[in-house]
């Protein structure tokens, strides 16, 4: 069993039938910080990361390309290894689901399932999607006939399987959720998955016979046509990774202390991978942590509108330590977030160059000018107590922001005591205190602002960790378990030492770096001042708080629907001009066909979002979007109390 001491730390093993993209490096990111953090604070580590082989996706992806099954995921995998090394990933074992001893250990899983009896054999009649790997019942699905999460068609797929006793773990689940509120991070999203299970579970197929491109049952079942559903095999690689079913060496790393995840694969690991564990006699994950998407100037991400971003290339042109430094920054964890390289830029130019970078050039030409570079520690405290236990104050509260994954709010309290040190020279103006032969307070407001230096560059090094050792280097000290006892949670301060100049860390940056800029990448032409910021978000339970300005930027307008008619084919779609007041109506195609007609619609008004990006629906661009209320009982629209002019804004 893992002891407080151990950490065991994983991402989600990522399917190999596409190269990695922004949004996997994003979840690596994350892992990869927690665990540099655990590893600095003492604890054993163990961060897990690798890829996930099997399955019809794979099988089909690799035909696609005439490839064997297993030449293609050789492929596909090595491109996601070389980039988590070429990034510095400190992951401490890359499974992949092809491996031998990890098959093994799912065999032993089922057979340990299926001799307690939460395994049987039976019939499966369902809608199957492919891109998924996931069955939908009839009811969920989009017209009859699409897959509910991508979109794509399903196919009906009957055959003989086996199938996983789901509909028994319900209460136990409840439960498990009940006494661990903080068992899926961000919280809001526990409610989500209570309100899934309290629908009902049923029971979960668990093989498939259409294809074979999987794990075999064990041979004591003696059927041989039958191979696992890819999600029983690629979610026990988080148990299989420590040696389950073999040789067992690493299990007392488990339970994990987080897995981290999208926010798309939670139902898998917050209700099938606890029920196969609790089936298993293995403890539950400490947290199942769920981030939320990342989308390209708004929009989703996909190869055929061309706007995939490719990590290796932003980091390239921007530096790796600040593409990390930006995303976890930029998005408040479980929100969704959209890269641009204007947002990029930005953060670059504001937080890193001006408040911190900037800060340790003053360091080095203060220190340089008065000192010869020395720096001597002794009076900080005598001088400035205040500003020193204002930066504590702000040191203390930062590992459970960590460990909760409120990682931007991390962020963001550490550079609290970066404005404590650029304050405190703008405050006691070290050249006046050497005009006025106060040399001993200069010295130790020299003390000051290297200790607060050093004090955030431990802090974010699991951010950051090729920047701030050099910052370290600067400052005459390593960053270490040593080091991060003594400045961060001893609060002491580094003695004497000389600093060493450093060439700038953040040049500012003027222009995109990337080819693929769009005019929403154009960063500020004046150095960003603080307000002018892009508005803080804060984050409570996964719900993004927004200033003002941000909610203006969002036009509401009050329409008149001057044309209504249904979508052939469609069960959910309607399609509306919307007269806005402007020279022609505008098209809006609207999901609300189960509530209302086309004549219950017509000439009636309407609340409208009108400076969306145009979307397409069933191949129809829709310029638009309705306001609606939706609860059990169904859905209304949101309408003006009184008659307005078409075009009247709303807010
Ligand atoms: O789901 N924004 O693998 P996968 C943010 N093999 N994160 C994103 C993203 C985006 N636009 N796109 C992908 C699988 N991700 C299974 C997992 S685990 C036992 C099996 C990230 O290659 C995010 O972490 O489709 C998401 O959960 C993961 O990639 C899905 O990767």
């Amino acid at each position: 069993m893992s002891s407080c001491h151990k950490a065991y730390i994983t991402t989600p093993i990522y399917y190999v039938n596409d190269i990695a993209h922004i949004g996997h490096a994003y979840t690596t990111i994350i892992a990869d910080t927690i665990a540099r953090y655990s590893r600095m604070s003492g604890l054993e580590t163990f961060f897990l990361t690798g890829t996930d082989e099997h399955g019809q996706k794979i099988e089909e992806a690799a035909k696609a390309r005439g490839k064997s099954t297993q030449e293609y995921a050789d492929e596909i995998s090595a491109t996601f290894k070389n980039l988590w090394d070429d990034f510095g990933i400190s992951y401490d074992k890359f499974i992949r689901t092809t491996d031998e001893d990890h098959m093994i250990g799912v065999q032993k899983a089922f057979k340990v399932m299926h001799d307690n009896g939460d395994i049987y054999k039976d019939v499966y009649k369902g809608h199957y999607c492919i891109s998924c790997e996931t069955f939908f019942p009839e009811i969920q699905l989009v017209d009859g006939e699409f897959c509910p999460e991508c979109g794509k068609p399903t196919t009906v797929v009957e055959e003989e399987s086996y199938f996983f006793r789901l509909s028994a773990y319900e209460d136990k689940l409840l439960k498990w959720y009940e006494e661990h509120p903080e068992c899926i991070l961000p919280r809001s999203k526990r409610n989500e998955v209570i309100r899934f299970v309290e629908g009902g579970l049923e029971d979960l197929s668990i093989t498939r016979t259409s294809f074979d491109w999987g794990v075999k049952l064990p041979a004591e079942l003696n059927d041989p046509k039958h191979v696992m559903y890819v999600w029983l095999d690629a979610l026990m690689n988080y148990v299989t990774a420590l040696g389950y079913g073999t040789d067992e060496a690493n299990m007392d790393f488990w339970p994990a202390r987080v897995h981290l995840i999208g926010k798309d694969i939670l139902r898998f690991h917050a209700i099938y991978w606890p029920a196969f564990l609790m089936s298993l006699g293995l403890e539950l994950p400490k947290h199942i942590a769920a981030h939320g998407w990342w989308t390209r100037d708004g929009e989703k991400m996909s190869k055929s509108k061309g706007n995939v971003i490719n990590p290796k290339e932003v980091a390239d042109a921007y530096g790796l330590d600040n593409f990390r430094y930006f995303m976890l920054r930029e998005v408040p964890f479980g929100g969704d977030g959209d890269f641009s390289q204007k947002a990029l830029i930005d953060r670059i130019n504001s937080d890193l160059g001006n408040d911190l970078g900037n800060l340790l050039n003053r360091l080095i030409g203060m220190s340089g000018k008065y000192f010869e570079g020395r720096v001597d520690s002794s009076n900080v405290a005598k001088y400035y107590q205040t500003e020193l236990d204002e930066v504590n104050a702000s040191l203390e509260k930062l590992e459970p922001f960590l460990f909760e994954m409120q990682i931007h709010r991390y962020l963001e309290e550490l550079w609290r005591p970066l404005t404590v040190a650029n304050k405190a020279i703008d405050k006691y103006q070290p050249w006046t205190m050497m005009k006025e032969g106060k040399e001993e307070e200069a010295m130790a407001l020299n003390g000051l602002i290297a200790n607060i230096l050093a004090k955030v560059s431990v802090m974010l090094y699991p951010v950051m960790p090729q920047i701030c050792p050099k910052i370290a280097t600067a400052l005459g000290f390593t960053i270490d378990n040593n080091s991060w006892q003594k400045l961060i949670k001893e609060n002491k301060l580094l003695e004497t030492f000389t600093i060493e100049k450093i060439p700038p860390l953040f040049p500012r940056i003027e222009e995109p770096l990337l080819k693929q800029a769009t005019p929403a990448d154009k960063p500020a032409t004046e150095a960003p001042k603080k307000e002018a910021k892009k508005p803080e978000t804060k984050q409570e339970e996964g719900v993004a708080l927004i200033g003002i300005d941000q909610f203006f930027q969002t036009s509401l307008k009050v329409g008149t629907v001057v044309e209504a008619q249904e979508v052939p084919k469609s069960k959910k779609l309607l399609l509306l001009q919307v007269d806005l007041g402007e020279e022609k109506p505008r098209q809006i195609v609207a999901g609300i066909k189960e509530w209302y007609s086309a004549e219950d619609m017509l000439n009636t008004q309407v609340c409208v979002v009108a400076n969306l990006k145009p979307a397409k629906l069933m191949g129809m661009i829709s310029e638009g979007m309705l306001l609606a209320a939706k609860d059990e009982d169904g859905l209304c629209m949101i309408r003006p109390e009184k008659p307005k002019k078409p075009g009247t804004s709303i807010g």
